[in-house]
């Protein structure tokens, strides 16, 4: 079976981009992958997260894994600080990643933009990403297209080893949906929708109640003109709330358009409320139960368990590829 890998950062509440771009898709790929789906606190950490609340974030993010259908039967979910390997395999790769390919990476640009006080652990963040990719093989990657560069980095690194240390990592590919791929800011569509923002006006999180969502929505920036009609480049705001009605309806552009053929932006952000809720709700029902089946601790002590003889296994073979741990490798225990 061929081996999926993804993560979520526990570093606030999920939104819709994340629900869309990312973890409803892990779905898709249950029941014919391999699945490791990993909350990846080691990253949440390159900024502040209070102690007493990224315990709850991390419930939270396995939670939202469960909602959103993820089968523990099928699935392995772990906690990525539950599982050492990463870290240690991240320093190795560190080691053979260079200060300009990791410059160059857009979200520490965006994320670093003006201060020098950033933490290294920002820096070299994508490094750790791809120790956690290349620690179970993993073939494919499914990710929003915000991540694509670090995946692509991740292959980078991957050959480069291959080829300075003889046939070591599987080189695992990106998986970026159609649409869904960039929600944006409702506030600002040039920007992503982002659970750092620190305007909650600009996002949909997986919690928000049905008064939240239509106050949002309301307040959700819109084009000039008045009419429905997709085009992201003259009316990115209206493109924005389409691609949403279009991900939670299923429905196309040009059926969106139909629909709305003559109405305004009053009635198509009246149906785009219902919409959300419709889609959420199931989501929010199925957190309520896991929530109080208090499930969530054994799943994710048994996804470590797993996580844990499977990225061993990798660690291994790396560290004999560079010639470390004697313990790796018997002909080189003889040697003393
Ligand atoms: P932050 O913006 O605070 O860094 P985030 O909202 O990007 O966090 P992550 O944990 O970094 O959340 O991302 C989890 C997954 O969700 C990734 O696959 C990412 O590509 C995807 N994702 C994040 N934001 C969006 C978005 N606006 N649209 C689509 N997918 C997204
Ligand atoms: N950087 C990713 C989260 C992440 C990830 C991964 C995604 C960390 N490790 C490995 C896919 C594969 C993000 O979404 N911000």
């Amino acid at each position: 079976m061929k081996r999926a890998f993804s993560g979520v950062q526990p570093s606030g509440v999920l939104h819709i981009g994340n629900y869309f771009g990312a973890i409803r898709r892990f779905t898709e790929f249950q029941d014919e992958y391999d699945c490791y789906y990993c909350i990846v606190d080691l990253h949440a950490i390159t900024v502040y997260q209070d102690p007493e609340e990224l315990p709850k974030a991390i419930r939270d993010t396995a939670l939202y894994y469960l909602a959103s259908g993820l089968d523990p039967e099928k699935v392995t979910m772990f906690a990525q600080s539950d599982v050492p390997c990463h870290a240690e395999l991240s320093w190795m790769l560190e080691c053979i990643s260079t200060f300009g390919e990791l410059s160059r990476m857009t979200q520490f640009k965006e994320k670093a933009r003006g201060t020098e006080s950033f933490s290294s652990g920002l820096f070299t963040y994508p490094v750790l990403m791809a120790a956690d990719i290349l620690l179970y093989d993993a073939d494919v990657v499914p990710v929003g297209e915000d991540q694509k560069q670090h995946v692509e980095l991740c292959r980078d690194i991957a050959e480069r080893f291959n080829s300075r240390y003889g046939e070591t990592f599987k080189i695992p590919e990106a998986i970026i949906p159609e649409y869904g791929a960039r929600v944006k800011s409702l506030q600002d569509p040039n920007k992503k929708m982002s659970k750092s923002d620190p305007n909650p006006l600009s996002y949909i999180s997986l919690s928000d109640s049905k008064d939240e969502i239509a106050a949002k929505v309301r307040r959700a920036v819109t084009d000039s003109g008045r009419e429905i009609v997709y085009s992201p480049e003259d009316k990115p705001a209206i493109a924005n709330l389409m691609t949403i009605y279009s991900l939670c309806t299923g429905l196309g552009f040009p059926e969106i358009e139909d629909e709305f053929a003559g109405k305004g932006y009053a009635d198509f952000k009246k149906a785009l409320i219902d919409a959300i809720i419709y889609a959420l709700e199931p989501v929010q029902q199925k957190y309520a139960e896991y929530a109080e089946s208090g499930m969530v601790s054994s799943i994710l002590r048994q996804g470590a368990e797993k996580a844990n003889q499977v990225s061993s296994q990798v660690l291994r073979r790396a560290k004999q590829s560079m010639g470390l741990s004697l313990l790796a490798d018997p002909t080189r225990r003889k040697l003393f």
